[in-house]
């Protein structure tokens, strides 16, 4: 098989490159290891950026967003003083989109076919082969039978535990991380939101957050410790503890239901550089994690595909490979901004087992600051809504 860019991965960075760059009547493959079935079954982000939304537009996915997403132009924070708003729209001109990652990625798939995508499932043993060399391949096993794809670009969308990222050399990568001691316990119910906008909540217990989908689905989580597993927590745990870290306004008349979903994810803040090597570009979680405190990692796996699909845009439709050479240094510079604004949300909002009473203080002080001054609100709203591609 010969395509002009084999996507690894068919989450949201590889399904999204794919269908901006057959738009733009470039041919790609689409290698993915699990089936369609799992992939649109996963629950993950929530809260979508302007930039995001308008490249989901732009990539003729938007419909179904503009119809059933919801615009917010705030969000609400409490802390043990009580709660206050950063209003987005007032501070910054943006708003965010609430509209869930596993509806893009069904929207995303849907285009995909009407396009007549090559998405290839279920494949195993994925190798990239002479990356920086003019004439990469990759090879996979299907049915019991070893597959070749020639190519002139390799796009590695394949998540963290990806195999693009290890095809660049230790010796030529740098990993920076850092991990955090507690993990987020999610639970999807088929539930009104607590709220009209989302709640972040810093309390003595620990943190919570609530959020939702649409008006019937709400999404939860609260921070425990990693040692936990989600066995331990009975659906009533759940909410008691949900209950106590919330605040009364909210907590007092939310609605509770069976979980549809419960899982523990743990919280890190990863980047590896380059995020490119020859001819293999690292896109979205392949090349960097955030703690999902900052609504990031979707939204990063946006901009990524923004500064790729460009520059092979220009390089495999005008021959011009400048902006190729560019696009790993272009696309980090909005990634540690936005791994600066994930671990200060994440910081300010989490209880840490080794914090001490100064540390304590010093959170109680930058939460007081972006209660009351209005550029402290400005830059959290700025970084919030998504800063500019
Ligand atoms: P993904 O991991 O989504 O997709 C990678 C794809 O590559 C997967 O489908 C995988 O099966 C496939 N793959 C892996 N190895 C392969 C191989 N060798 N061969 C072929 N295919 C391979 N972000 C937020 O903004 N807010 C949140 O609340 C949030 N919650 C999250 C909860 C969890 C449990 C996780 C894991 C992530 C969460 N994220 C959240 C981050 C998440 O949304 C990612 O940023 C987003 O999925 C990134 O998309 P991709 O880069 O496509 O990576
Ligand atoms: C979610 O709705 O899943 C969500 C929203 C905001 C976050 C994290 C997760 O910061």
């Amino acid at each position: 098989m010969r395509t002009q860019v084999a996507i690894i991965g068919g989450g949201p960075s590889g399904l999204l490159l794919s269908q901006l760059l057959m738009r733009a009547g470039i041919d790609t493959v689409v290698l993915e290891r699990q089936s369609r079935d799992y992939v649109l079954a996963r629950i993950r982000a929530g809260v979508l950026e302007q930039g995001c939304v308008d490249l989901l537009r732009k990539a003729g996915v938007g419909a179904r967003m503009d119809r059933e997403g919801h615009s917010h132009d705030g969000t609400n924070l409490s802390t043990a003083h009580g709660m206050f708003r950063v209003n987005f729209k007032e501070r910054c001109g943006q708003s965010v989109m609430v509209y869930g990652q596993t509806e893009v990625t069904q929207d995303l798939y849907q285009a995909q076919d009407a396009l007549g995508a090559r998405i290839v499932h279920q494949v195993a043993n994925v190798e990239l082969h002479d990356v920086t060399g003019d004439h990469p391949f990759v090879t996979y096993d299907k049915d019991g039978q070893t597959h070749r794809i020639d190519c002139d670009y390799i796009a590695g969308c394949d998540g963290f535990h990806g195999v693009s990222r290890p095809t660049i050399p230790d010796t030529v990568r740098q990993d920076f991380e850092r991990v955090y001691p507690f993990g987020w316990l999610g639970v999807l119910s088929r539930t009104a939101p607590a709220a009209e906008e989302l709640v972040y909540a810093n309390h003595p217990r620990g943190f919570a957050l609530a959020s939702m989908r649409n008006a019937h689905l709400s999404r939860y989580y609260i921070q425990v410790p990693l040692s936990d597993r989600v066995e331990q927590w009975s659906d009533q745990a759940f909410w008691d503890e949900l209950r106590r870290r919330l605040p009364a306004e909210v907590a007092d008349p939310m609605e509770t239901g069976p979980a549809i979903e419960k899982s523990i994810a743990p919280l890190r803040s990863f980047v590896s550089e380059p995020m490119q090597w020859g001819r293999l570009f690292l896109v979205g979680d392949a090349a960097h994690i955030v703690p999902p405190t900052g609504a990031k990692g979707l939204n990063l796996a946006a901009s990524d595909v923004h500064y790729l699909h460009e520059a092979l845009r220009a390089a495999v439709l005008d021959g011009d490979r400048a902006a190729l050479g560019q696009y790993g240094p272009r696309a980090l510079t909005r990634v540690w901004a936005a791994m600066r604004f994930s671990w200060w949300m994440t910081t300010l909002m989490h209880r840490f087992p080794d914090q001490t009473e100064f540390d304590q203080k010093i959170q109680e002080a930058e939460l007081h600051q972006l209660e009351w001054m209005v550029s402290a609100q400005e830059t959290m709203a700025r970084n919030y809504v998504g800063l500019p591609y």
